[in-house]
């Protein structure tokens, strides 16, 4: 199996993020990358290929035009305003008030298409997620081609971000400006499977409403864990998108054969749907020793899932990187999940 790396991830460097309300030391970094792309060169799993470069129009199928000026110019703009470093939002549009007018302030448009303090807008955050989404079409690409699957080796992550709105450290959505894409070349029912130890609330926004795109999750639950305002069992989807549409959560602490079980209940729907193509949104956050998470998966685990993507028979699978902070162990983690896809398909 091929990897896309996006090499420019490293434009996007946080030093700090808020956490309980003081600047903590940042989770994703750089390294974790570095690390990755490490361990996949010693897999030899195959050719690493840099992003093409596909423009800006399949990532205004998924976003709002305006939200990606604003991401494009942000730092700039705080920067010509007299911020120093990294910018961050401090208030929000929430129930009441509107969010139909766009401010002229900056401070109030860093509200407007955010949707937590946590996610440091850097000088490179625009360039990092351009070439991620980028990686992505390009993962697409291959999935596409004979080979009918990639690895697409990316940072900032992407399922936290909305149509307009940035957070959980992801500004552009991969998974859903993939999705998009593919239907866009013609195949007609793309599924999203997210194992990621935190809910895809922007991917499930997203495509809530549609039928083209299944999303179905597997996270921690939200009564606990981030994103918090999304990612319950009752989301099923609305409109021409009922029933497409699934969340799994889970406790904080959960066994490995809960995950696995989960996992089973997530991909049912999924089977059931019969995807042209499958999209995985790959956090290995569940990691037992991730420094911000609570499962337990490990080595074992994660060569497990691989054996059980691959068993699942996809004709195409597209696998894009999302969390995992336990830095120097993202990379062995990721390649146990590969492996084991490559072992069993
Ligand atoms: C992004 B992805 C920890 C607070 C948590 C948000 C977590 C975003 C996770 N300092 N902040 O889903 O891995
Ligand atoms: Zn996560």
């Amino acid at each position: 199996m091929r990897t896309v790396y996006n090499q420019r991830h490293a434009a996007h460097a946080a030093t700090h993020e808020f956490f309980r309300g003081r600047l903590v030391p940042a989770f994703e970094v750089p390294a974790r990358a570095d690390y990755v792309l490490q361990a996949v060169q010693a897999a030899q799993f195959g050719e690493i290929l840099n992003p093409v470069d596909h423009g800006l129009a399949p990532l205004e199928r998924v976003h709002a035009p305006a939200y990606l000026r604003f991401i494009q110019g942000a730092h700039a703009e705080w920067l010509a305003l007299g911020g120093e470093g990294d910018a961050f939002p401090a208030v929000w549009p929430v129930r009441s008030l509107r969010s139909d007018v766009e401010p002229a302030s900056f401070a109030a448009r860093m509200g407007l298409y955010s949707m937590d303090s946590g996610t440091p807008l850097t000088a490179g955050s625009w360039e990092a997620s351009y070439w991620g989404a980028q990686a992505a079409l390009t993962g697409l690409d291959l999935a596409l081609g004979d080979e009918g699957r990639a690895y697409v080796l990316t940072r900032p992550p992407g399922h936290h971000a909305g149509a307009d709105f940035f957070g959980g450290y992801c500004f552009i959505n991969n998974a859903a400006v993939a999705a998009q894409a593919a239907l866009d070349r013609g195949l007609s029912r793309v599924a999203i499977l997210d194992v990621d130890y935190h809910h895809g609330n922007g991917t499930q926004a997203i495509f809530y409403e549609r039928s083209d795109v299944f999303y179905a999750s597997v996270h921690g639950d939200p009564r606990t864990e981030y994103p918090f305002f999304l990612g319950h069992a009752d989301e099923r989807g609305a409109g021409a998108g009922l029933g497409f549409n699934a969340n799994v959560p889970l406790p904080s602490g959960s066994s490995n054969e809960a995950w696995f079980a989960a996992l089973e209940e997530a991909l049912a729907p999924l089977a059931r749907y019969a995807p042209d193509l499958l999209i995985v949104s790959l956090g290995v956050d569940t990691y037992a020793h991730d420094p911000i998470s609570h499962f337990k998966l490990d080595r074992l685990e994660f060569g497990q899932l691989g054996q059980r993507i691959a068993a699942f028979g996809a004709p195409r699978t597209l696998f894009l990187q999302e969390g995992g902070y336990a830095t120097e162990a993202i990379g062995h983690n990721v390649v146990a999940v590969l492996r084991g896809f490559e072992e069993r398909r």
